[in-house]
């Protein structure tokens, strides 16, 4: 199996990234951000609940995150390996993950980190925002409440991982093809290794 983390602050490209990363490698797309927005669309209490964090731009409650990775973990039994897309976003969320997996004889083989300056960041958030309508990108406020968010509770995640030497840095500026490129051969010549 191939588990690997896809890092970086709200807007860094790792929803756009992952896409192209699951299809290239075979993996088991697992994005926290993704399954919440599905929950809201179909109006569950889980939906309705994680809205009013999201609207505001907060993080949504470990528990409610863990819950549903921990689900789709058991729901893919033979999966060759899974990407997380936007978790763990805590340390508490990293520490779920990491014995969530080992109760399977997993683990964790990278955390790739995108970096991306702030002003690119608010960026790409505001222009998306324009088309998506999704209400937590259209409005100034909220993008930059995210990313204290990230900051204050996302960035030690990168620690957690550091500890255990997993941790790769990619530049995430310049074109979706160049950081592609640059994303892949990280991971081959890691999986050459494996
Ligand atoms: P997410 O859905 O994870 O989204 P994101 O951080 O906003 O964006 P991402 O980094 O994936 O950027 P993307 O590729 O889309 O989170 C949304 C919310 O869900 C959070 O704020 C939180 O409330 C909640 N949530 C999710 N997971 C959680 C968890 N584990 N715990 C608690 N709460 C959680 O790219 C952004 C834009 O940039 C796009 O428009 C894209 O086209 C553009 N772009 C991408 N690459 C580019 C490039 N190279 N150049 C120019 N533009 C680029």
């Amino acid at each position: 199996m191939f588990n690997l983390i896809l890092f970086g602050p709200p807007g860094s490209g790792k929803g756009t990234q992952s896409e192209k990363l699951v299809a290239k490698y075979n993996l088991k797309h697992l994005s926290t951000g993704d399954l919440l927005r599905s929950e809201i669309s179909a109006k569950t209490p889980l939906g309705v609940e994680a809205k009013k964090f999201m609207d505001k731009g907060q993080l949504v409650p470990d528990e409610v995150v863990i819950g549903m990775i921990s689900s789709a973990l058991d729901a893919n039994p033979d999966a060759a390996g899974f990407l997380f897309d936007g978790f763990p976003r805590t340390a508490a969320q990293a520490v779920a993950l990491d014995k969530l997996l080992e109760l399977k004889n997993n683990s964790i083989n990278v955390m790739i980190a995108l970096t991306v300056s702030e002003e690119e960041l608010v960026k790409r958030l505001v222009k998306r925002g324009e088309t998506s309508g999704r209400t937590d990108d259209n409005n100034g406020h909220v993008i930059r409440t995210r990313i204290l968010e990230y900051h204050k509770k996302t960035s030690p995640v990168a620690d957690h991982y550091k500890k255990a030497k997993k941790v790769v840095m990619v530049k995430g500026e310049g074109s979706v093809d160049d950081i592609f490129r640059a994303l892949t051969k990280e991971i081959d010549a890691l999986r050459k290794k494996s």
